[in-house]
């Protein structure tokens, strides 16, 4: 697709009342559960382009201190490409959008504490409301968790590593991840790498065509079918729904979605960069055994992602890190730029 911003603009017979409804739209303010922080507050409100980041993948994915390095590291991705970090997640009881680095090395480095939970929709409410009763939880937010909060306070554009899905065997253990079902009921964008094969692919994307969410996957120039990416591998077997060519692209979808009022949320997929992934069938031997392994020990639930995770990185001898950390850099820098071509359209 070939539409600059100039020629969009004038063609676009709602962008008045779309200009109203979102000025006319009220974020939440402050109050004792949820903070914006300054920065990010007056980013939203002078449309500058905001990129929100997840913090599960400090909290229960990469260890401490890594998780320090990669949260500072994300944060100055969005900078140096021209937009402004909000990173997410609860502090103290309280859901915060945007944290200042001390805040956020206080987060990252209480990772693996008992009170440091894995935080999705359904847990928002008990963490926040528990600090009235003097217990004080700290939490990363999963993409769930984060689009709630993001969408509360105007953020439409989020980049992250993975998306969660349906797990294999979902369809007796009914194990799926909440990110589905909010990615059908709140307008936020989410760019990944897809999801990580250990997940049933195919059931996911008809839970996501399900829910109402538009999927594409970044295709760079390749021609054809293209396949919805697996985390570390770009293969994954199963084609993409769709495919855009670029970021602009991406950011006309959200622009659209916006006017007609849809209220389903958007996954662009973008492909771990090609030096640093792992085939798909290298991958998959590593991933059949962790399931294996979680599936003996009977790890179901909230602690079924971060097991098999932890497993991977043990059979993989640490060589799928320097991929996921390539595939979320990747993700981010794309996000920022989504988010900046947003920001041209919404002008
Ligand atoms: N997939 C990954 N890495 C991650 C996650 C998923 O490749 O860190 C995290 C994300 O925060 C995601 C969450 O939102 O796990 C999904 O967990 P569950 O399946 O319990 O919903
Ligand atoms: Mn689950």
């Amino acid at each position: 697709m070939n539409i600059s911003a100039a020629l969009l603009r004038p063609r676009l017979p709602l962008r008045t009342r779309l200009l109203s409804t979102s000025a006319s739209r009220r974020y939440l303010t402050n109050n004792g559960f949820f903070r914006v922080s300054d920065e990010v507050r007056e980013a939203i409100h002078s449309r500058k382009p905001v990129v929100a980041l997840e913090t599960t993948i400090y909290t229960h994915g990469f260890p401490y201190p890594e998780n320090v390095a990669l949260a500072s590291l994300l944060e100055s991705v969005v900078r140096v490409n021209g937009g402004v970090p909000a990173t997410i997640g609860i502090l103290d009881g309280v859901a915060r959008v945007g944290l200042d680095p001390e805040e956020l090395i206080r987060l990252t480095e209480s990772a693996g504490k008992s009170t440091t939970l894995k935080l999705s929709r359904r847990d928002l409410g008990y963490v926040c409301g528990l600090r009235l009763a003097g217990k004080k939880f700290n939490g990363g937010t999963t993409i769930a968790g984060t689009m709630i909060l993001a969408h509360l306070a105007g953020i439409k554009v989020f980049g992250t590593g993975g998306l969660g899905g349906v797990h294999r065997g979902g369809e007796h253990t009914l194990d799926v991840s909440a990110d589905l079902t909010e990615l059908g009921r709140t307008p936020v964008a989410v760019i990944s790498s897809g999801c990580k094969s250990f997940l049933d692919i195919p059931r996911t994307l008809e839970y996501l065509e399900t829910e109402g969410v538009g999927v594409g996957t970044f295709a760079d120039g390749r021609t054809g079918n293209v396949d919805f990416p697996a985390f570390w591998s770009r293969e994954s077997g199963v084609k993409s729904p769709t495919t855009i060519s670029d970021e602009m692209e991406a950011a006309a979808i959200i622009y659209a979605q916006e006017a007609l009022q849809i209220q389903s949320g958007l996954h662009f997929a973008n492909p771990c960069p090609s030096d640093k992934a792992i085939p798909k069938a290298a991958m998959d031997m590593v991933i059949n055994e962790a399931v294996r392994q979680a599936d003996a020990q009977g790890i179901t639930g909230k602690d079924n992602t971060p097991f098999i995770l932890h497993k991977i990185k043990e059979l993989t001898k640490g060589s799928s890190v320097p991929a996921n950390r390539a595939l979320i850099e990747s993700n981010v820098r794309r996000a920022t730029i989504v988010a900046r071509e947003l920001s041209v359209l919404q002008a």
